[in-house]
């Protein structure tokens, strides 16, 4: 078939869902068409069969706002021209469902199908502000199938929003075969050269990931065990974060480490991963942990009971109850069997439910029956 994959090129969870996805489409055979503002995050790596087409979105003085959705679809009609496309695979139902809409409008009779892809911001967080509720829906009702990543967020989606479509649950994915544990004893020896416990976290540092209580949590394992707090990813919350971290004493002991391309072999040096969202449709950081064998302690918020299995990958805590997150992780580090035994169930937790060779075939049958192939 031939796919176009809409999504945002910046660092976060959707970006690399679609991104990974491109590339086992491109793989099984697909022409896949990746459009976006930039070109992701994740693509990073030569794919045959995978084509990249940046949208521009030339400003005007006139226009204060660069009108982004019309130069998308203008974009996805030109790509559709060039390539004839089966399907519009739009990640986030705003602005990328209602681009694909217009494409598709604009196109007419034969045209591509629209599958929409919905993972979270846009309902949990823009679907209950007044200002985006009609667009949403109404970018979901004209999709020819919808997905969400967890079935919190289908449910949130059906409640929140008048949306008349069904929404299947197709959950997110890893290549099993680049997410594993690593070697990683020499980077271990350097990131804790005391031999104290690793613990991480990784985010884009925004209000709903809560980076303050990785800190707050830190603060209170490291008083019992010598530790180190890795962080990874850049966003508003941690600058912040880092003074909460010297208020508490503990700053010396925290690296930060900014975005990072590969951190599969970071992860493998790690002992511990937090994850204490307010809200988190899927929390693919806390799924790559898992992959390389890091416990994971999370908050107990939208999809991550689905992703985490509670007491047998980590352990699930009340949002902002930083004092049995603290307790869960000195649990997990202080006692090797329990420690061993979550890692290991980890990595199987991850191979039996959440590799691409168990999830993108859905999403090829989805394409076929949405253009009626099926
Ligand atoms: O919240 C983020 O980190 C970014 C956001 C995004 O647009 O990538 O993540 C959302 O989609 C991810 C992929 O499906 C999910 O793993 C995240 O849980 C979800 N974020 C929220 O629900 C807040």
């Amino acid at each position: 078939m031939r796919i176009g994959i809409v999504c945002y090129p910046s660092v976060g969870g959707s970006g690399i869902v679609a991104t990974e996805l491109a590339a086992q489409l491109a793989r099984r055979g697909h022409e896949v068409h990746l459009v976006s503002s930039a070109v992701p995050f994740r693509l990073n790596r030569f794919e045959e069969r995978i084509r990249f087409h940046q949208v521009e979105t030339p400003t005007y003085p006139l226009f204060q706002e660069p009108p982004y959705v019309l130069t998308l679809a203008n974009k996805l009609v030109e790509v559709h021209r060039i390539a004839g496309l089966d399907v519009i695979h739009a990640h986030y139902a705003v602005p990328h469902a209602t681009a694909a809409y217009l494409a598709r409008e604009i196109i007419g009779a034969g045209g591509p199908r629209v599958v929409t892809t919905l993972h979270g911001t846009d309902i949990t967080l823009m679907g209950a502000d007044p200002s985006f509720t009609e667009i949403i829906a109404f970018s979901i009702n004209r999709s020819d199938e919808v997905t969400a990543v967890s079935e919190s967020l289908r449910t949130d989606t059906v409640t929140l929003l008048p949306v008349d479509r069904p929404v299947r649950v197709i959950p997110n994915f890893l290549d099993c075969a680049r997410w594993r544990r690593q070697e990683a004893g020499e980077l271990r020896r350097r990131l804790a050269p005391e031999g104290e416990r690793l613990l991480m976290h990784m985010s884009n540092f925004r209000r709903v990931k809560r980076p303050w209580d990785v800190v707050e949590v830190f603060a209170r394992v490291a008083r019992r065990l010598p530790s180190r707090l890795i962080l990874v990813g850049e966003g508003p919350e941690l600058a912040p974060t880092l003074s909460l971290a010297a208020r508490l004493g503990v700053r010396d002991r925290v690296l930060v480490l900014g975005n990072q391309e590969e951190v599969a072999p970071l992860l493998s040096a790690a002992d511990l991963f937090l994850l204490p969202s307010e809200q988190e449709s899927f929390g693919l950081a806390a799924l790559e942990a898992m992959a390389c064998g890091v416990p994971v302690v999370v908050s107990r918020t939208g999809g991550l009971p689905e992703v985490v299995a509670e007491g047998e990958t980590g352990f699930l805590c009340r949002v902002g109850d930083v004092e049995t997150m603290a307790e869960r992780a000195l649990q997990i580090l202080e006692d090797g069997r329990l420690h061993a035994r979550l890692s290991a169930a980890a990595v199987e937790w991850v191979r039996t439910h959440f590799c691409a060779e168990r999830v993108v075939p859905q999403y090829e049958a989805l394409y076929r029956t949405v253009t009626g192939q099926a």
